[in-house]
């Protein structure tokens, strides 16, 4: 399958100028003054995977966003503004607007990266660790969707959806019990990037994960799971409103005196 203009850019390691958009001109300089100080927009829907990562790369980033929770089914005219696309996440940061996943992970790595998710990785290992997502987001995406929802794709059975998906499964378990993360021991791109969609999989069938031959994903979805940043990103908040009038900062204290500590 050919590569999508994100996925090119990712490769090379720089945001893809093509996703990053601007407002419409219409918008007066002095709003763009204004805007371009204050704190940059995340539309967001809780438990949306795509969602999940930038959340986890802006957590990690500790960059204070204010986060807009989206009702997929109701979506705020803000953002479609933003981005006709409407998908989430999208993120506005001043004139510019971020409207893909992986866009949104690097813009927050590009800020702070201080473990070494990405910047400062070899070129060969930035190369790996963009093959793993690509190869999640273009195929394994592909089959989670039909296994989870099975019922809208009768041409074959959920245990076949989900035999289409075990290589993957396996790949990634064999990794992990080499290196302890997908791609060494510390957490990378990859790894935040990844684990939504496992996470999201395991959940369709838990008796099956829980005995699935794959020990080594199934502990290192446990532990990420479990942990403190992991669970930062899944509060729970009311659809945005434009009338709100108190803004939800992202992440919040006790996160980031987490990562303190
Ligand atoms: N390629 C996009 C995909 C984002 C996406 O598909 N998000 C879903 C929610 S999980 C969405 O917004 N769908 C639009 C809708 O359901 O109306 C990205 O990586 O940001």
């Amino acid at each position: 399958m050919a590569l999508g203009a994100s996925q090119h850019s990712l490769v090379s390691g720089l945001a893809s100028v093509s996703k990053i958009r601007t407002l419409p001109r219409s918008i007066d300089c002095k709003v763009f003054a204004t805007m371009s100080k204050s704190t940059p927009i995340l539309y967001s829907f809780r438990r949306c995977p795509y969602a999940m990562r930038a959340r986890l790369a802006i957590a990690y980033s500790q960059v204070a966003v204010e986060l807009r929770e989206v009702k997929l089914a109701s979506k705020p005219q803000a953002l479609i503004d933003a981005s006709p696309k409407a998908t989430v996440p999208v993120l506005v940061v001043g004139q510019q607007v971020i409207d893909e996943s992986l866009d949104v992970m690097l813009w927050a790595l590009k800020q702070k990266d201080s473990r070494n998710w990405w910047k400062r990785q070899k070129p060969a290992v930035q190369q790996e660790i963009m093959a793993l997502i690509r190869h999640n987001d273009e195929t394994f995406k592909y089959w989670l969707d039909r296994y989870k929802y099975a019922d809208r794709h009768p041409e074959h059975s959920q245990d076949y959806y989900r035999q289409q998906a075990e290589s993957t499964l396996a790949e990634l378990d064999i990794r992990i019990g080499l290196h302890g993360n997908l791609v060494a021991s510390q957490l990378t791109l990859a790894d935040a990037a990844i684990l939504p969609f496992i996470r999201q999989f395991a959940s369709v069938d838990k008796q099956w994960f829980a005995q699935a031959p794959y020990p080594a994903l199934r502990q290192w979805l446990e532990n990420h799971c479990e942990s403190v940043w992991f669970n930062s990103v899944m509060e729970k908040y009311e659809p945005w409103q434009p009338s709100n009038k108190k803004k939800i900062i992202f992440p919040n204290e006790a996160t980031k005196s987490s990562y303190a500590a």
